[in-house]
């Protein structure tokens, strides 16, 4: 047997499950939005492929009935955990009038739900930043019990937004999380030309608050250090910045070939430390899964997928007369 590392945390085998779960519906909605594309019934898929460990465990160590999240595109492990269902986000990538982020009328991977808390964010990378240390000090000068939650990839580290919002969030000791999930791309460019420090979690100390760096394949590495992030910023002693180091597994998006700047070989490496595989086998060496209840938890996924697909295609799309709707205020 394995060290169990889940229990010592509180986490009980059926919630590391559950993380599981989630896991593995974010990557099959995804696999199964790449057949789509390639197929012609989608426009473009942004994925999370090789990130849902770092995203799922973060989402899991906040408070849904608390906390905001400010997701970036490819954080479907985030929303889902968030209470996005799987047919959110099929009717979202078939652009269709009951999409819940914007009613089709929006990319896929721009999330918004506020029954969710899922604050809605821009095309324009990092623009998210700025927003989630807004709410969190709005919270603050409400008194309110909330940490906000924001997403970005390492590329996006270096956009002024990021500094202005660490720098105002460390100043202000906001509650805010800032995590960037690193994935060592952004687009054709690798990280050694996108970094001149070592480590994203490095740029911490400039801005006054702790900043570490995990293994952004271990959802229980990264629960831990979220989970403590909360709890730092729920007793007033401002934010966190946790980098979360993964790889991206597919191309940046539907729209890119990747055998252009990165070889196969890289990619195959990267695949052998896949989340999906190294958490299944972690819960199988620690007892909490079985052959059989593997066997289950993907056909229950499958089912889930399968049911999201049929509906979001053969859902209506929006009214051409809608398109305007939520851009301009209506008249009451
Ligand atoms: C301000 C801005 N500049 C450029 C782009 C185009 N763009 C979209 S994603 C992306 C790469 C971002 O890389 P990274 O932050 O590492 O995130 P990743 O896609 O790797 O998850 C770029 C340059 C954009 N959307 N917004
Ligand atoms: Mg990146």
């Amino acid at each position: 047997m394995a060290e169990n590392r889940h229990a010592e945390l509180g986490l009980s085998d059926e919630k590391v499950l559950e993380m599981y779960e989630t896991m593995l519906l974010a990557r099959r909605l995804d696999e199964r939005m790449w057949l789509l594309n390639r197929s012609g019934k989608i426009p473009f898929v942004i994925s999370c492929q090789g990130q849902e460990a770092a995203q799922v465990g973060a989402a899991f160590a906040l408070d849904k009935e608390k906390d905001y999240v400010f997701p970036y595109y490819r954080d479907m492990g985030v929303v889902l955990t968030f209470g996005m269902t799987a047919t959110d986000l099929m009717l979202s990538g078939f652009a269709k009038a009951e999409d819940p982020n914007s009613g089709g009328r929006q990319m896929p991977g721009h999330f918004g739900q506020k029954k969710n808390r899922i604050v809605t964010g821009s095309s324009p990378v990092t623009t998210q930043v700025p927003h989630a240390v807004g709410v969190a000090l709005g919270g603050k000068m409400e008194k309110k019990d909330l940490v906000t939650f924001v997403t970005f990839g390492e590329g996006s580290s270096n956009q002024g937004d990021f500094h202005e919002g660490a720098n105002f969030a460390g100043v202000h000791k906001l509650p805010v999380i800032f995590m960037c999930e690193n994935n060592k791309y952004a687009i054709s460019v690798p990280v050694e030309k996108q970094l001149a420090c070592e480590n994203v979690s490095d740029r911490a100390i400039g801005y006054g608050m702790p900043g570490f760096t995990v293994d952004g394949n271990d959802p229980i590495e990264v629960y831990k250090a979220v989970k403590e992030a909360a709890e730092r910023g729920r007793r007033g002693e401002g934010p966190t910045l946790i980098e979360t180091v993964s790889y991206r597994l597919t191309p940046h998006s539907s729209d890119d070939d990747d055998r252009s700047y990165r070889s196969p070989d890289e990619v195959a490496k990267a695949k052998s430390n896949d989340p999906i595989i190294t958490f299944g086998a972690y819960l199988k060496e620690t007892g909490c899964m079985d052959d059989e209840l593997e066997k289950t938890i993907n056909d229950r996924v499958m089912k889930l997928v399968n049911e999201a697909t049929d509906y979001a295609e053969n859902a209506p799309y929006a009214d051409a007369e809608e398109a305007l709707k939520y851009v301009y205020a209506e008249k009451q």
